[in-house]
């Protein structure tokens, strides 16, 4: 890899539309923050940067809907955020915010810059209009029926409960998510950057250039590049926001995608004078941490503003993760599935450490993970306080008792294989550690340390320093022949095994220094060692500790988490109850997504409120066959389908195109809605619907009748 100079790391800007949960901690500031943990022992020069996301659609809703201000949203919210990650040990050198003026001014002169060079092009276009609210509405915030399962709350992007992407000309009875108004269309004008021009731009250097990326993030791009890009709009109507900088544009601001990136570039200006350093120098890497909802304006929209003004550096790698679900279930905020960091850190006082060793070890590096409170209590009661805490504090109880206290001697010509083996475990250790960290793999490298602290546990446990002991007791009292001298040897083995022991606990220190710096430094205080032990460059080393040095009595350093409180959080889950500081009347997807996120929460676990018979009874289900399936030009999303019944032939569009190609379900078996009024959409009239499964992962299967049955059979 290329030597770099300086490296400026980034955290997503959070929305500053409510608290922050432990999804957001395992995705995002916990590996960025270990990572710059370790580059700064390494000596590197390094600068973290992140800060609130304070504009956007999501947070004029919140602010609407709690009947304040957008302002009082994101002062009350950016203090709760950075507080947490603040209390969290996330150690950012700058924890800024996008209402900032030096933010506007960075990404309104930004937008000039594009401007003046042509490069946006200018539209004016229908876009839905709500007319009681008087404001435009982004596809989110427009809300109906879905055309492909009928759930009657879908959104204009997106239907949570059968997972097709949607448009809100596709919906059922559209309304406003604002007012219940139906949406009007009405002529806007907007300025649009042709990211369609930078496909092969994008194509050389992300699936030639950065071959290493991580596997889920180089296949997100990769879709995305094959698909083929479009112009997007880089402007939006609303008054909360940075004001777009040309004299016809009342009523505009940037849109919040095209902003909240450069609020890097403002938050390294506002932490140093030399940002340029950081952002117009090659020899400078940038890194983005971020979670797999903003793989694409990470690794394409925002590279290809970058590109297109001509003056920063590219990023150099977005190591995005995946998703953190909580016991089996997609986090929720209106149902409040969710475990909130702000009342983590007031029930779980002094264990900022736990949370970040399981977070880590759990991490959702590859694919989405779960968390469980039972985990947490196993992870922390087994690994962290039986494994790791249990070695250092056998260790120092040990020294106390057998060493007088102080760091014993090591006899290099009474070592035997197994201390040799341990001096070669601790060298090891460090690139292992290292070469895990290089490649963003947290988990593999956090297990790396604690599997050295199960070797020092395994060492002192074949070694038995306190049967040594037991024995020196004895042969003091006796008055035989040579006594003394086996005593004295006995001596001479207990001080190398705890020489070595304590030697290990310091190479504990600077290995887990990145992921729980809490521990670190009571291990440190421990030692009565400076700081400057933890540099990267002493792990590996058996000469950390002076022979003589006095130390600390030891501290617990994780304590026993007890089935009650286990049980508490289980049970405050599930009960749900809303916090009242962050709730709101809007969906989860309304309050804390992105207008443009595509990752939500499928209700799987939920069942609609009760029918009786006569409802059901309502429906006309048919079996049927598909005898051809086309594309729709231009949606992407919708298949036209020719259904045979048996005694005769329907078109149903259906929104499957997404998951399945046209060809594949020509013959196929259908179960058929068959009396859906009809309904037209792209100018095609549907008469029926389709029934689909959606299965955890949102994925879609036909439901069809185990064996070939005749067109027209009634499913009841
Ligand atoms: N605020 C979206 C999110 O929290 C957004 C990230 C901005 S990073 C520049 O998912
Ligand atoms: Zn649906």
């Amino acid at each position: 890899m290329k030597d770099f100079k300086r490296y400026l790391i980034t955290a997503a800007l959070p929305y500053a539309n409510g608290p922050i949960h432990i999804g957001h901690l395992a995705g995002v500031y916990l590996p960025a923050d270990i990572y710059v943990r370790y580059l700064r022992a390494q000596k590197r020069d390094v600068k973290f940067v992140s800060g609130s996301d304070e504009h956007g659609v999501p947070i004029t809703i919140r602010a609407m809907k709690e009947g304040v201000t957008p302002k009082e949203i994101v002062d009350k919210y950016h203090a709760i955020i950075k507080d947490s990650l603040a209390q969290m040990g996330v150690s950012f050198d700058i924890y800024s915010r996008t209402s900032n003026q030096i933010h506007h001014k960075t990404a309104s002169d930004f937008f000039i810059n594009l401007y003046d060079k042509g490069l946006f092009e200018e539209k004016e276009t229908e876009q839905y209009y709500d007319e009681k609210a008087k404001t435009f509405l982004a596809d989110r915030y427009i809300i109906g029926t879905c055309p492909v399962c009928g759930n009657p709350n879908a959104y204009g992007d997106q239907c949570e409960r059968c997972g097709s992407s949607l448009s809100p000309e596709l919906l059922i009875n559209p309304r406003s998510a604002l007012s219940d108004a139906t949406p009007i269309k009405k002529k806007t004008k907007h300025w649009y950057f042709p990211l369609q021009n930078y496909e092969s731009f994008l194509k050389q250097w992300i699936l030639e250039e950065h071959k290493e990326w991580k596997n889920n993030v180089y296949g997100q791009c990769k879709s995305w590049l094959d698909n083929g890009l479009q112009s997007r709009a880089m402007t939006r109507d609303s008054n909360w926001g940075i004001k777009v900088p040309l004299p016809d544009a009342e009523g505009k601001v940037l849109y919040v995608w095209f902003d909240a990136p450069i609020g890097y570039i403002s938050a390294t200006k506002e932490l140093t004078d030399n940002w340029k350093d950081y952002w117009q120098s090659e020899d400078s890497r940038l890194i983005h941490f971020i979670g797999k909802d903003n793989i694409v304006f990470h690794c394409i929209i925002f590279p290809a503003m970058l590109k297109a003004h001509g003056d920063f550096v590219l990023p150099d790698n977005v190591p995005a993760n995946e998703f953190l679900n909580i016991e089996g279930d997609k986090v929720s905020t209106s149902r409040n599935w969710a475990v909130w960091v702000d009342e983590y850190l007031k029930d779980f006082p002094g264990c900022e450490d736990v949370l970040r060793y399981v977070l880590c070890s759990n991490a959702p590096e590859a694919k989405d993970n779960d968390f469980t409170w039972k985990d947490f209590q196993d992870k922390n009661n087994s690994e962290l306080a039986s494994i790791f805490g249990n070695f250092v504090n056998r260790t120092f109880v040990l020294m106390h008792k057998l060493c007088g206290g102080k760091v014993p001697k090591l006899h290099e010509d009474l070592m035997d294989d197994l201390d040799r083996t341990l001096i070669e475990e601790i060298k090891n250790s460090k690139s292992k550690v290292e070469n895990a960290i290089e490649e963003f793999k947290f988990r593999e490298a956090l297990f790396e340390v604690i599997d050295l602290s199960r070797k020092g546990n395994k060492y002192m446990q074949e070694k038995e320093p306190w049967k040594k002991a037991a024995s020196l007791e004895r042969l003091a009292a006796s008055e035989e022949n040579g006594s003394k001298l086996e005593a004295h040897s006995s001596q001479q083995l207990i001080d190398n095994c705890l020489h070595l022991c304590l030697q290990l606990t310091a190479n504990l220190a600077i290995l887990i220094n990145p992921f729980l710096p809490f521990t670190a430094q009571k291990l440190l205080h421990m030692m009565k060692v400076v700081d400057k032990i933890l540099d990267w460059e002493n792990a590996g080393s058996i000469k950390l500790l002076s022979v003589g040095y006095s130390l600390r009595a030891p501290e617990i350093l994780f304590r026993k988490i007890e089935d009650k409180e286990i049980e508490m959080q289980v049970e405050k889950l599930k009960n749900g109850l809303v916090r009242t500081d962050t709730s709101s009347q809007l969906p989860d997807a309304v309050n804390q997504k992105s207008e443009t996120s595509n990752q939500q929460p499928h209700e799987i676990n939920h069942i609609k409120s009760e029918i009786v018979y006569d409802d059901f009874a309502k429906l006309d289900l048919r079996v049927g066959k598909i005898v051809s399936a086309d594309k729709v030009a231009k949606a992407d999303k919708l298949l036209k389908l020719e259904i045979d019944l048996g005694f005769e032939k329907r078109t149903i569009v259906s929104g499957i195109a997404l998951h399945f190609k046209a060809e594949e379900i020509v013959g196929k078996q259908v179960v058929v809605v068959a009396n859906l009024a009809p309904r037209k959409m792209r100018g095609i009239e549907s008469n029926g619907m389709i029934l689909m499964a959606e299965d955890k992962s949102g994925k879609l299967h036909f439901v069809n009748p185990d064996d070939e049955t005749d067109a027209g059979s009634v499913v009841s």
